[in-house]
This record gives C-alpha cells, structure tokens and sequence, in this order.
C-alpha cells in the first residue's frame, strides 16, 4: 500500500496497537503521557518490550516492523507502521477527537513544534547520549560505548539548554507557550525532567533549576502525568507512591 493510500481514519477499524518500554525509556514514556493527556489511552493496545539489557527485548519480529528497532513503533490495523514519536503524536492529535495537544492554531502548531524539537535535541537527547556513554559495559550494536569525556560535554550542553528554557519561565508561565494547559513540547520537557533524574544520570534538572522544579511538580499533580507513570518502571523512587496501594 502507498502511503497516499492510508486512510487518516485507518485505526479506527480495530485499536492500533503501540510497541512501547516501561517508563524508565523516556520516548516511549513521552508518548504514553501524551495519550493520557489527550485521554485516548484506551484507544490503544499497548505491548510493553522491556528493552533491558539493551536491545534484549527487541525481538526479530519488531525489527521486521521497525527496522530501527526502536519503541514507540504504532502499528495500524492495516498493517501501516509508524515510528518516531513526534510522527505518532502527529497523527493521533489529529486523527482522534479531544484537545489539541500540539496545538490549534498554524502560530501555536510551529511554536509547540519549535520547543518540541530545542528540547528533544538539545536536553532529552543530550542526556540519553550521556546516559549511554557513561556507563562502563553498555553496547549497542555489540559495541561498547564508554567516553566519560563525551557524557561530561553532553551533561555540560544538557544543563546550559535547560538554563535557557528555566528563563522562559521567568515570566510567571506555567506551560511553555503560556496557556492554561501543557502541549506536547511540555510533554517532552517533562520527559527530559524526568530521565534527568534517572539514578544513572544523576542531573536532576527540577532541583537545579527553581522554575523546572516549579513546573516538575504542576506535572506531579495531573492525573495524566499518574495514569503515565503508574507501571512503576521509572526506576525514580519520589514515584513509587503510584503503585503503592
Ligand atoms: N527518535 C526516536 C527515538 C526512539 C528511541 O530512542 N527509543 C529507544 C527507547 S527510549 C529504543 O527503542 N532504543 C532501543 C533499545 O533500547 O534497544 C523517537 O523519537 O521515537
């Protein structure tokens, strides 16, 4: 099938499924906590790979539908697959009733999409490189990967973003474009805030900075951020009390 052949409707026919991590995976855990922000959770079929020790859990088959082998991987019940995270938000924004998360207007959708992509790049993926080069004995692709020196540079330029983004704020804000809700570029700082905060990583970024920590706690009190969090696999102990019961 062409890709001017798939249907915006094409997951409607039966729930789509979503190839997901436990939350301790921040992209995965970004896209989980949008569903729930959007309230469309249920609109899925979520199979959870537990990709530890790295790769272990991405069989043959999820490589035949995601050659990348990455989580999330959204696969239609035509048999169209989607991947990367931004993509699947895209399309489930607009292909499901609710909020907008990535935003209404063209000005909102390119300003979500600009801090969506500053903070993907330059935070969340600074410190899911570090996260990967700092440990002694990690692979990917059967090779180490160990340079204490580039995680020290990627935590250096992890911290000097977050700065920039902790004096948007500084206006009294409460989302980063202003509003009375968060939007997806918000979903992905909050993702960034948590992996920070992964023991590993050690670069908590809310206690760092006044406003991130301000911001990390509006986040703590959404039923969104709970229902995202409540596999218990984020591996930061401040969110045990959501499986407590
Ligand atoms: N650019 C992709 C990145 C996805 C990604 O890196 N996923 C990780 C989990 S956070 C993964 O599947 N890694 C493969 C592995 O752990 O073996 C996206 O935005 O979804």
């Amino acid at each position: 099938m062409s890709l001017q052949n798939v249907r915006p409707d094409a997951c409607r026919d039966s729930k789509p499924r979503l190839y997901t991590s436990p939350s301790a995976f921040p992209n995965p855990q970004r896209l989980r906590l949008f569903l729930h922000e959007k309230g469309i959770a249920a609109e899925v079929e979520e199979l959870v790979f537990d990709a530890a020790p790295p790769g272990a859990g991405l069989t043959w088959k999820h490589l035949r539908r995601n050659p990348w082998g990455e989580t999330p991987t959204l696969e239609l019940a035509d048999g169209t697959v989607l991947a990367e995270t931004a993509a699947i938000v895209r399309f489930l924004d607009e292909a499901y009733p609710g909020r907008r998360i990535t935003g209404d207007t063209p000005l909102e959708q390119g300003l979500d999409a600009m801090w969506d992509s500053r903070i993907r790049v330059q935070i969340l993926q600074r410190i899911t490189t570090m996260f990967q080069v700092m440990q002694e004995g990690l692979v990917s692709n059967l090779e180490a990967n160990e340079n204490a020196a580039w995680g020290r540079r990627c935590r250096r330029e992890a911290l000097a973003h977050a700065a920039l983004v902790d004096r948007h704020f500084a206006d009294g804000r409460h989302w980063l474009l202003g509003g009375a809700e968060p939007g997806f570029a918000d979903i992905t700082l909050c993702t960034a805030i948590a992996f920070s905060k992964f023991p590993v990583n050690a670069t908590p970024l809310d206690e760092q900075f006044e406003r991130l920590g301000g911001f990390w706690s509006r986040w703590k009190r959404r039923d969104s951020f709970r229902l995202a969090y409540a596999d218990g696999g984020s591996g930061l102990a401040e969110l045990d009390y959501l499986t407590a019961s």
